[in-house]
């Protein structure tokens, strides 16, 4: 189905922000998240994450963004940064075509569980009890978890090139927690190529969900601008074969 009143509500947007809406710092094309002048106009749907301040950002053929800026309070999303830095078992992995990829990768969850990327094995390690503190936390907005995949920037020169996650057995709902340098999550419609930009900073979470992962790519570009060292941490849920 795909569901026009979703489209029409985009449109809405548009209309109403015209070009300061419709302007991005690196693409004329895309548009950059202002969560605050969206409050208000997005409808909220996930059940678990009314009330709950997120902002829910319902995409083109029923994909769901929900975002918020500082999930995290500063002073834990620091701790969390320092202890996942120097306590994760990273290793740099060969991407699809052999070359190494531009960021390093660390892969938790419960035992035996194993996912499957740009043809690469990712085994999970035994959770740790701040995995699981922040799992907690994200469960407590939406989804449930299984499987974490930590990836570190180290520079603006690592990145995450345009993807999906919609390996079948991936749970449609991901939840995505930042911290660290600040960097851009740009989302891309598949057909329309449609773009728009979050800014994704220390103790941002954002939540895929819907259809998301079937009509939207998304990716961590590359910046010329300096920025420090970034660690992400997707949630997911693994389907057991
Ligand atoms: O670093 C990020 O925010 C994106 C991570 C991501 O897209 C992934 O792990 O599939």
């Amino acid at each position: 189905m795909r569901p026009e009143s979703l489209s029409g509500q985009y449109t809405d947007l548009k209309r109403r922000y015209g070009n300061t809406y419709g302007q991005s710092w690196d693409s004329a094309k895309s548009i950059e998240y202002r969560p605050p002048q969206l409050g208000g106009i997005l409808s909220h749907s996930l059940r678990k994450a009314e009330g709950n301040s997120m902002q829910t950002i319902k995409l083109t053929d029923g994909g769901i963004l929900l975002y918020k800026e500082a999930f995290i309070p500063h002073d834990m999303a620091d701790r969390y940064f320092a202890e996942l830095r120097d306590h994760s078992a990273w290793e740099q992995k060969p991407g699809i075509f052999g070359y190494l990829q531009p960021r390093l990768i660390a892969a938790y969850g419960e035992p035996g569980l194993v996912y499957r990327y740009s043809g690469r094995d990712n085994v999970a390690l035994p959770w740790t009890p701040t995995l699981l503190e922040i799992k907690q936390k994200i469960e407590s907005i939406e989804g449930q978890y299984n499987y974490c995949l930590l990836n570190r920037y180290s520079s603006g020169q690592d990145s995450m090139g345009l993807h999906a996650d919609d390996e079948p057995e991936v749970g449609h709902i991901i939840g995505s927690l930042s911290l660290g340098a600040t960097r851009t999550f740009r989302i891309k419609h598949n057909e329309s190529k449609e773009t728009m930009n979050f800014p994704v900073g220390h103790g941002t979470l954002i939540i895929m969900a819907g259809t998301m992962q079937q009509f939207w790519k998304h990716e961590i570009p590359k910046t010329k601008r300096p920025v420090g060292e970034r660690i992400n941490l997707t949630y997911r849920q693994i389907i057991r074969e």
